[in-house]
């Protein structure tokens, strides 16, 4: 067997409608301390107007280390609409958890890198990027809920804080761990 007989094949031919900027990094929730179910994921927020399909959407992950980059794709129908926020996460595509838009697994069963580059790619548009140094264990790396998102503020780390609230997300608590935020606006950095 080749070595990349398990991968998938990409989706060359869908380009979502998605310019610079209009997608951007809000929040990381990478390895956890201790129980956790609600796992690993990525949070988008959409800038732009309307509605938007991020069916096609590529997500490279460059690790910290300079090591090999994955890529995670977007191969199913998810919407988001006009200021919303998207959850992509390391989960079944076929049977997300409810915090979770759509699911990567297929694509990407490492954990996120502690330390590393995050690129949102519609196509040949470089959406985000977004450089992070180290992931907390406890919670999620959350970019400042008192600042509308957006792609240039994302690259101040000042203005990103680990929000290790334990405050579950609003309605039943069906998983175990520091939630941050998933889908929703962010908690003000203090
Ligand atoms: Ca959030």
């Amino acid at each position: 067997l080749l070595a990349t007989a398990c991968e998938r094949e990409a989706l060359p031919s869908i380009c979502p409608d998605v310019q610079e900027g209009e997608l951007v990094v809000t929040e990381l929730r990478g390895e956890q301390d201790g129980s956790d179910t609600y796992g690993q994921w990525i949070e988008l927020a959409y800038t732009g107007a309307g509605k938007i399909d991020l069916e096609g959407v590529h997500v490279v992950l460059q690790p910290g280390d300079g090591s090999a980059s994955a890529r995670l794709i977007v191969r199913e129908p998810t919407t988001i609409e006009e200021g919303e926020y998207v959850v992509l996460g390391k989960a079944e595509t076929d049977a997300p958890p409810m915090h979770v838009d759509y699911g990567f697994g297929e694509d990407f069963s490492d954990g996120l890198d502690p330390g590393g580059i995050i690129e949102v790619y519609a196509c040949d548009v470089l959406v985000d990027r977004l450089v992070y140094k180290s992931l907390p264990t406890l919670g999620t790396w959350s970019f400042d809920g008192s600042k509308t998102p957006d792609p240039d503020a994302n690259d101040d780390e000042t203005c990103w804080c680990a929000d290790e609230s334990d405050e579950p997300p609003p309605g039943p608590v069906t998983e175990i761990g520091i939630a941050g935020t998933p889908g929703l606006e962010n908690r003000p950095c203090e």
